[in-house]
């Protein structure tokens, strides 16, 4: 076993016997009380998940393993030249909640490489979509035309221990997080430029190679490493994360699991939101003729916005009260390298314009913005500007936390979930109207 292998096995025996005592000794222990809004609002609040990999602060935002962002950041090993860690490293961390050595990561690293192979059939499965297809379609369809590929699968219908979930789920998953990057390359170059640039090069570590294969210069490989760690997880209740541990629940492996999760993704309100963040400026800016707008003429904007019944995207969110840590990153990463970018100048205009006018409109609880306010313009001054693919980079990165609490809820035996749904009769009667 390679050392992230073997000290993931370590730390799973270590942790089975808390799971365990936990049911035997307090199974019935009552830890939560369920309001009428919460059955009919989505669940909000409803602590019914169980996860280590990372903690949601309403306030303080996203800890990974007890580390804030930047904590994270600041201590996982980088790149020679590179301002951010390298992925594989956090991958390492989400798995063991170690902070690994560079050797660590190196041996990651290389694994990592030699698992990037995509097989032919999903090159001929990305090429037979037409060209105006979402590019969420193209990968989720991709990722789920490698199911026959998955170990755990195979394993299963030999025969195999419950105990033993975890290892074929860690060699899947492993494999997929390796080659999303590739399937995400190769379907920005099919849609935006006639793959002009589809090589891999296995020197490089998982965003360097990736920033290679789409073509952009330094320092988009930081760009892509920044990007990919600060959405890899945001506890389990986000659509994505929640889908893709359901799915995989029933036992369904990783590419059932993963594809979901992308779909899930692909909504409006959770990540594609970063497209509408892009979408929207855009029309902000071709109604007023490309100039860079004032104050006023931006609030009138996000007024009518509003009147018109619709949300003001990447602002909000179901869990945070304050501005997003993982959208301060980006806004100090904008202002150390492109302060003078036009669309950052709007986004720079929008954080002070948006959150009192949501304040007075008196209904979203969080006016603050999250992750989506900033990074499609981070991504569209390094010439992403084909802003249909942002979500994509969203999944490449959410990918890494689902699949570590996939492979944890494998080790600890975690059943299938199945939440009691009642009827609106039933809860008139609970609350004493009928
Ligand atoms: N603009 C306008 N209205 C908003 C709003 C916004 N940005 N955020 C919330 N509201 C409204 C809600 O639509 C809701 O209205 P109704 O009562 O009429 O239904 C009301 O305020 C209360 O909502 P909430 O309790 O504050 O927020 P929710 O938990 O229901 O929803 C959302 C959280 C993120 C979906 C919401 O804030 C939103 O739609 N934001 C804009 C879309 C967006 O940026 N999504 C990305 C979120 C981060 C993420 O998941 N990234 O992937």
């Amino acid at each position: 076993m390679n050392t992230l292998k073997s000290t993931l096995f370590d730390k799973i025996e270590a942790h089975r016997p808390r799971i365990k005592k936990l049911l035997d000794q307090y199974g019935d222990k009552v830890i939560n009380e369920v309001t009428v809004k919460q059955v009919i609002g989505g669940m909000r609040g409803i602590k019914s998940l169980i996860t280590d990999i990372s903690y949601l602060d309403p306030y303080e935002g996203i800890r990974y393993r007890g580390y804030t962002l930047p904590e994270v950041i600041q201590k996982l090993p980088k790149p020679q030249g590179s301002k951010m860690p390298s992925v594989e490293g956090l991958f390492y961390l989400l798995l063991t909640g170690d902070i690994p050595t560079e050797n660590q990561v190196a041996d990651v690293i290389y694994d990592s490489v030699n698992r990037r192979q995509l097989p032919k059939y999903v090159y001929e499965v990305i090429d037979a979509f037409p060209n105006n297809s979402h590019p969420m379609v193209i990968l989720s369809a991709a990722v789920m035309s490698m199911q026959r590929e998955s170990i755990f699968n195979l394993k299963y219908q030999r025969g195999m221990d419950k105990r033993d979930y975890w290892d074929p789920t860690f060699e899947d998953a492993f494999s997929l997080i390796s080659k999303l990057p590739v399937i995400g390359a190769y379907i920005y170059n099919k849609l935006y430029t006639k793959h002009e640039n589809v090589y891999q090069d296995p020197t490089l570590d998982f965003g360097g190679n990736f920033a290679s294969m789409l073509g952009i210069d330094k320092p988009y490989d930081d760009v892509s490493r920044m990007y990919f760690i600060i959405h890899a997880d945001h506890e389990s209740g986000n659509v994505s994360a929640h889908a893709g541990h359901l799915i995989s629940s029933s036992l369904s492996d990783v590419y059932y699991s993963i594809s979901g999760m992308i779909n899930g993704l692909a909504g409006p309100l959770h990540g594609l939101a970063n497209q509408e963040v892009l979408r929207w400026i855009q029309e902000i800016r071709s109604r007023l003729g490309n100039k860079v707008p004032s104050e006023s003429d931006m609030k009138k904007f996000v007024n009518d916005t509003l009147k018109s019944g619709q949300v003001i995207p990447g602002f909000g969110h179901a869990v945070l009260r304050k501005t997003d840590p993982r959208y301060t990153i980006q806004r100090e990463f904008s202002l150390e390298n492109l302060a003078e970018d036009e669309l950052f100048k709007y986004v720079d205009m929008l954080y002070k314009v948006v959150p009192p006018i949501l304040q007075e409109h008196g209904k979203a609880k969080n006016p603050w913005p999250n992750v989506d306010a900033q990074s499609g313009v981070i991504q569209w001054h390094y010439g992403l500007t084909q802003y249909d693919f942002y979500t994509v980079l969203f999944s490449i990165g959410r990918s890494i936390g689902v699949m570590s609490n996939i492979i944890w809820a494998r080790a600890l035996g975690f059943p299938i979930e199945r939440p009691k749904s009642i009827t609106t009769d039933m809860l008139e009667e609970m609350v004493g109207i009928k």
